[in-house]
């Protein structure tokens, strides 16, 4: 059976676009894949963060796993930190990744600028490294991630051919990154010419927000000129950003989502449909979110899994120890 691994730092809230681009897409995988599915909080350390909104955050996002229909029986759900085998390997293939190609990652460039530039942690340039250790581990075929991660997925696939090459044998799996057709990159709905994110504005929606704050929020969405509900990403933006949020709600593509829209000329009527759509959707996710913080089951969702992450990853660890050179006990 292929495999399929991803992963979400627990850095923040999670937002509308983590769950389009990325977690929405988690549960397709697993009745056709072996599905390894983690929680990146060594990631998260990458920059500065409170231990109790780190704990509080992995706590929210295991929950939203599942009430997102990750199911326990049919996917490995896991901590990063729990399975020793990532820094382990990390530490290993640390040694055939460049400088060069860390320092040209647009993540890397993006949240370093916004450092004071004689704090840039180590973790944050060497981010993609420990990332390729993660997908390496699970022999991934496959991983299901939004646009801005296809780079660090790349730089995987150039890992595992420099590393493969160099001992002359097929040692790493090379893993193929998955980005969905439409919503692989929600914009801010405050700005659409920034993407949304955990760590951004008032512009972003919250899985397990408020749903009258969403819908708010959706009817004060920055529109464009005009009245015609088009996807036209240069000149209208936010209605671009709407529709393609629309889209991936209902599961259609963008042409069937105009379509829908195309007696429609009123801007006020087309954000009312969407905000139904979204306020429709997160309403079913926070009442299952719900259902799982009171059946207090995600210790033992954890203990298990991790359990099972660790089988798989450290037969790849000792493999690549032993190829080598050490000793690989
Ligand atoms: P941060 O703000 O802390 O960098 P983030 O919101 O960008 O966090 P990540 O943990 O980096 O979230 O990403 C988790 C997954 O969600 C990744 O697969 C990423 O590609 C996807 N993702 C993040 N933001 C968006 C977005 N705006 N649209 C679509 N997918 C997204
Ligand atoms: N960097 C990813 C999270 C992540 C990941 C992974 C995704 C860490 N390790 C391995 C896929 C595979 C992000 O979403 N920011």
């Amino acid at each position: 059976m292929k495999r399929s691994l991803s992963a979400i730092k627990p850095t923040g809230k999670l937002t509308l676009g983590n769950y389009i681009g990325a977690l929405k897409n988690f549960p397709k995988f697993q009745d056709e894949y072996e599905n390894f599915i983690f929680v990146a909080d060594l990631h998260a350390l990458t920059l500065p963060i409170e231990p109790q909104t780190l704990y509080e955050n992995t706590r929210d996002l295991v929950a939203l796993y599942l009430a997102c229909g990750l199911d326990p029986n049919k996917t490995t759900i896991f901590l990063q930190s729990d399975v020793s085998e990532h820094s382990e390997l990390n530490a290993i293939i640390q040694n055939y990744l460049y400088m060069g190609e860390l320092s040209r990652m647009t993540q890397f460039k993006d949240k370093s600028k916004k450092l004071n530039q004689n704090a840039i942690g180590l973790g944050l340039f060497a981010y993609p490294v420990l990332m390729a250790a993660d997908i390496i581990l699970y022999n991934a075929d496959v991983v299901p991630v939004g646009e801005d991660q296809k780079q660090h997925v790349e730089l995987c696939r150039d890992l595992v051919h420099r590393f493969n090459t160099r001992y002359n044998k097929e040692v790493f799996k090379m893993p193929t990154p998955i980005i969905p057709k439409t919503g692989a990159r929600i914009m801010s709905l405050t700005d659409p010419s920034v993407k949304m994110s955990k760590s951004g504005e008032k512009g972003d929606i919250y899985l397990l927000e408020d749903l009258k704050s969403v819908e708010k929020k959706i009817m004060r969405a920055t529109t464009d000129l005009g009245s015609d509900i088009k996807y036209d990403k240069e000149n209208k933006p936010g209605i671009s950003n709407l529709l393609t949020i629309y889209a991936s709600l209902k599961d259609i593509s963008i042409e069937e989502a105009e379509n829908i829209f195309s007696n429609c000329h009123r801007y006020g009527d087309f954000k009312k449909e969407v905000a139904k759509v979204v306020t429709d959707e997160l309403s079913k996710i926070q009442t299952k979110y719900k259902e799982i913080i009171d059946a207090n089951i995600i210790d033992k969702v954890l203990k298990d899994g991790a359990k099972k992450a660790k089988e798989c990853a450290n037969k790849v660890l000792k493999d690549a120890q032993r190829t080598i050179g050490l000793y690989g006990k």
